[in-house]
């Protein structure tokens, strides 16, 4: 066992994070069944609730390049057309079931689907239910400005303050290569469609907000985006997949839990934009492996590690907020089910269920010594805002447990601890946190709470191989 200090610094302080930082993504295809999202959700919106008071919700997707706004639906079959080819989803395909939208796969161009008032009025009594908020995804990449700008209007009206921002597209950095647009299609070009279909919605809303970019991963895309549109937007906006494609062997449990160059890469552009725009930035679409996920590595225990971690992560950065694609039964998908058949946290909703037992406040500056003893140990310390400090410590090793003792830099009358926890780390059914499963409506509640043992003012814990605590200082 590797015996690692971690020493928090109470008197630096680092980024906040806000109680809007939590957030989950779903494809805007899923409003084409206008009852996914409404007021009588209330299973699905208990499981909301339970990651966060007011987080954020993100329609976006894919599929939002093949959603058609439908004001009048005249034709009341083609709302009847979107359930219909719903329904003919099956279970061996984990990606469309029932009612419910997986994440898109890009394999090939997705169905259109229509989206009416109906769709709109039923998210807005979803949100209300939930208390999150929307980042709403327009369709530029195959449809008119003048619809978009229809359909901004009635978002607008029914969302009013429920609305933090449009994004117009999704992922434009690909359009050369997915059939969205030719293969010369470059930034110039895309910054005139954005300019173009701006003005078009903002004629007609006024007051409508944005985001975006929205890329995939393009730093050269984002950060020339940040300096020509940063009157435009309220914050700005990229995506990251840890890995992909999944049919590559090489991605894996093992690389998920690694470091990332990627997630470097993501971070670099993060700052460059934020430092260009004095804007926040918002990972507004993540998970861990591209084009729908993968088995035996998106739907394990090894994602609830990785997807807590990169919260805390990100925030370590100065991010202002992350959303957990999903939906359906995909394989990343943190809420799996539908309204029919219920829903179930997959271990991907303990992680973020542990980033929310954390809470919002601020950051501390912390040392972790000697690292080279677990490398792939990582901690976070957090002054809530009840003065608490709080600690979420991940042993993302799969070969070593870890002695980690914690010196909170100040006296504390109690420490305990709730544990993430699985019985292998590619578990895909039994994760618990703090020895508790998620039930139905999202109900949970800690069943062992561990009390630490304090040896000269610093408090120890054992982390066992592939697992993760978080550990509370009371004052
Ligand atoms: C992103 C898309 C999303 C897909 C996801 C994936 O925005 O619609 O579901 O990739 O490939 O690029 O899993």
């Amino acid at each position: 066992m590797a015996s690692v200090r971690l020493t928090l610094r109470t008197d630096r302080l680092g980024h906040k994070i806000g109680d809007d930082f939590t957030g989950l993504s779903y494809e805007s295809a899923q409003l084409g069944n206008p009852h996914f999202f409404s007021g009588d959700s209330t299973d699905l919106a208990g499981f909301i609730k339970r990651l966060g008071t007011s987080g954020v919700l993100r329609i976006g997707g894919n599929t939002s390049e093949y959603c058609y706004w439908t004001p009048n639906p005249a034709k009341p079959a083609n709302i009847q057309n979107n359930i219909d080819s719903m329904r003919t989803g099956d279970r061996a395909n984990p990606i469309a079931f029932g009612l419910s939208v997986g994440p898109d796969t890009g394999h090939k161009a997705p169905a259109p689907v229509n989206i009416t008032p109906l769709a709109i009025r039923h998210l807005r009594e979803f949100l209300d239910a939930c208390g999150w908020r929307l980042i709403y995804g327009l369709n530029m990449g195959t449809g008119m400005a003048e619809d978009a700008a229809d359909e901004a209007a009635c978002v607008m009206d029914v969302a009013g303050s429920k609305l933090i921002a449009f994004q117009l597209c999704n992922e434009p950095d690909l359009f050369y290569r997915n059939g969205i647009r030719p293969a010369d299609y470059d930034f110039r070009q895309f910054a005139g469609e954005w300019q173009r279909f701006y003005q078009t919605i903002r004629v007609r809303v006024p007051n409508a907000p944005f985001a975006g970019p929205d890329t995939a991963y393009n730093n050269e895309w984002l950060v020339p985006f940040a300096k020509q549109f940063k009157r435009e937007a309220v914050f700005l906006s990229q995506h990251y997949y840890a890995e992909g494609p999944p049919t590559d062997p090489s991605m894996t449990i093992e690389r998920l839990l690694g470091p990332n160059p990627k997630l470097q890469a993501e971070f670099e552009g993060m700052k460059e934009t934020m430092h260009e725009s004095g804007l926040p930035f918002r990972l507004a679409e993540t998970n861990s492996c591209y084009q729908g996920g993968k088995p035996d590595v998106s739907d394990t225990f090894a994602s609830a590690l990785w997807s807590a971690n990169l919260m805390f992560q990100l925030a370590s950065e100065g991010g202002m907020g992350i959303n957990y694609h999903g939906g359906g039964y995909g394989w990343y998908t943190p809420i799996a089910g539908t309204r029919e058949d219920g829903f179930l946290a997959r271990p991907i909703y303990y992680g973020m269920l542990l980033f929310a037992q954390a809470g919002t406040g601020q950051l501390l500056e912390s040392k972790l010594e000697p690292w080279e003893r677990a490398p792939l140990l990582t901690a976070y310390g957090l002054r809530g805002n009840t003065g608490a400090i709080k600690v979420a410590a991940f042993n993302k090793h799969l070969d070593r447990g870890v002695r980690l003792t914690i010196d909170a830099g100040q006296r504390a009358q109690r420490v305990s601890s709730v544990r993430l926890h699985a019985p292998r780390v590619d578990d895909t059914t039994d994760t618990t946190f703090g020895g508790a499963t998620v039930g139905a409506g999202g109900a949970w509640s800690a069943m062992r709470e561990e009390t630490l043992s304090v040896e000269n003012g610093a408090a120890v814990i054992e982390l066992s191989a592939a697992s993760a605590a978080l550990i509370t200082f009371e004052r």
